[in-house]
């Protein structure tokens, strides 16, 4: 599988001279977009469709690139021209492409006033974010900003920002006391309602902050933050994938990103200051986003935790491996059919047995190796934009959302284990900011009850609503108990049977 170095040559536009046809798009131009989250995500997503669409129609729509805090992936694109390949991974080959759309990079944590100072700048049209659900500080108990948190009340009380809506936030205040063009902030995360949702957020910090009543005012009246549905299942980086690289073009990338052929991006068109062609590149500007949001959320992103958890807990390492397990596969198809479908107005014309079939086909990617671990990871903010509103919609209905509760059970056992039960080596690779937080509620539990009761009640997970609600923490605490107990396929076993009681009931 390797190569001889020897043959190899470090990627940048010289090593590219010979092999054009790997380069997409033209030089960048100046920047246009300021994207914070310089991780794969962006690589794979929006930077390849703005490539295509600068392609098809040139302009001023260079991307600089902020990172969070690592410096692997700025200090790799600096010393390759800012360019690195997106590796597209399925059985049926591999494919490696070089989106040339960057003019730059920073980091956020190293240079703050710099990322302030480049959103506040004339030439820049669009902001976009992919910067994780944890990266909104969303309040979970009330929607909104969390001003309880460190690094909110740091940025509100005026310190260099360090957080995302802090930085966006101050930017905009530069603006509107310097030139006031308009902008566009365009999350491209996986939060519901995400425009929507960061408009508020910055409003709230602005409040929080006491800006100038003028600044809010040009706020609310230039600066749009349409909704978008972004979709593309992109792994971790790993050292196979730069072997794969090298392998296919005899070029040494110190930052490929791996990614599935599947992407789809859907956006409402609401742009205070124009954009990038990105239809050229494929994206379908709408009016019915939410709904296009909501169907990805919970089909894809709900059941894919689920995946995650039950696979992580029967000592699967991949997506594709776990969701092979029938008991897997079964789960997840009820958690579709009778928990997450019934909950969404579906987007016109869309045919939901067609997008669920390729679901399936998606998580079926053995090439792509996207771990467990990885979509178990950050559960604690991610379930909330989840599993709540289709778990009290029906609720409300009197129905008890058995596979819910299980998706909610097994995210538990893997990153709060009750006293004495090992989850594993999958489990025990997720990361999870409420992970310390978690485990101290687990260890003071005497039983799956009392931690669930917890959980809901203190765990700063779950808004205060789903607590009052005994038949769901009841039937989370039983899936926990056999978990524990029995494994993850006899609790999806007891939900499937339960499934089938409620159908004949
Ligand atoms: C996954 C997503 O990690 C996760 O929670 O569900 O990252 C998923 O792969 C992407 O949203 C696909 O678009």
């Amino acid at each position: 599988m390797t190569t001889t170095t020897a043959a190899t040559r470090p990627l940048g536009r010289a090593a590219l001279a010979g092999s054009a046809d790997l380069l997409t798009g033209p030089p960048p131009g100046r920047t246009g977009i300021v994207h914070l989250g310089l991780g794969n995500f962006h690589r794979a997503h929006q930077a390849v469709y703005t490539a295509v669409a600068q392609g098809a129609e040139p302009g001023d729509w260079g991307i600089l690139g902020v990172a969070n805090r690592s410096r692997t992936v700025v200090d790799a694109l600096r010393a390759q021209d800012h360019l690195y390949s997106v590796l597209q991974l399925s059985p049926e080959g591999s494919r490696v492409s070089v989106p040339g759309v960057h003019t730059g990079t920073l980091v956020a944590a190293e240079d703050p006033h710099a990322v302030v100072a480049a959103i506040a700048d004339p030439a820049v049209r669009v902001v976009t974010l992919t910067v994780t659900e944890h990266g909104y500080r969303i309040a979970p108990r009330t929607g909104r900003l969390d001003l309880d948190a460190d690094d909110v009340r740091h940025d509100v009380r005026g310190g260099a920002p360090r957080t995302t809506v802090g930085q966006v936030a101050r930017a905009l205040e530069r603006r509107a006391l310097s030139h006031a063009a308009p902008l566009t902030v365009l999350s491209c995360d996986n939060v519901q309602a995400n425009g929507a949702t960061t408009r508020g957020l910055v409003l709230d910090f602005l409040a929080a902050a006491g800006a100038h009543p003028d600044v809010v005012d040009w706020v609310e009246r230039t600066v749009t933050f349409p909704n978008t549905m972004v979709d593309r299942i992109v792994p971790a980086s790993a050292p196979r994938y730069a072997a794969e690289v090298r392998r296919l073009t005899g070029l040494d990338d110190r930052a490929p990103v791996p990614a599935e052929p599947f992407s789809m991006w859907v956006v409402e068109d609401r742009f205070a200051a124009g954009r990038p062609a990105w239809e050229r590149a494929g994206a379908v500007f709408s009016d019915e986003v939410d709904a296009y949001e909501l169907v990805k959320l919970r089909l894809l992103n709900g059941t894919h935790s689920l995946i995650a958890y039950l696979g992580a807990l029967d000592g699967r390492a991949t997506i594709p491996d776990s969701r092979a397990q029938d008991f897997v596969e079964q789960a997840a198809r009820a958690v579709i059919a009778d928990e997450y479908l019934p909950s969404i107005e579906l987007p016109s014309g869309f045919d939901p047995e067609a997008y669920v079939d390729e679901l399936f086909a998606r998580w079926s990617n053995s090439a792509l190796g996207h771990r467990t671990s990885q979509v178990g990871s950050d559960g604690s903010v991610k379930l909330p934009q989840r599993v709540p509103e289709p778990a009290t919609r029906l609720l409300d209905r009197g129905v008890v959302p058995q596979h819910l509760a299980l998706t909610v059970a097994a995210w538990l056992c893997c990153v709060a284990p009750p006293d004495g039960f090992d989850p594993g080596p999958h489990a025990r690779a997720m990361a999870d900011p409420a992970a310390p937080r978690l485990a101290a509620l687990a260890r003071e539990a005497g039983t799956a009850r009392d931690l669930v009761e917890a959980v809901f009640r203190h765990g700063g997970v779950f808004g205060a609503d789903l607590a009052e609600r005994p038949d769901l923490l009841a039937r989370v605490a039983e899936y926990v108990d056999l978990i524990t107990t029995h494994g993850p396929r006899e609790a999806a076993a007891e939900a499937a049977r339960s499934r089938a009681a409620a159908r004949e009931a």
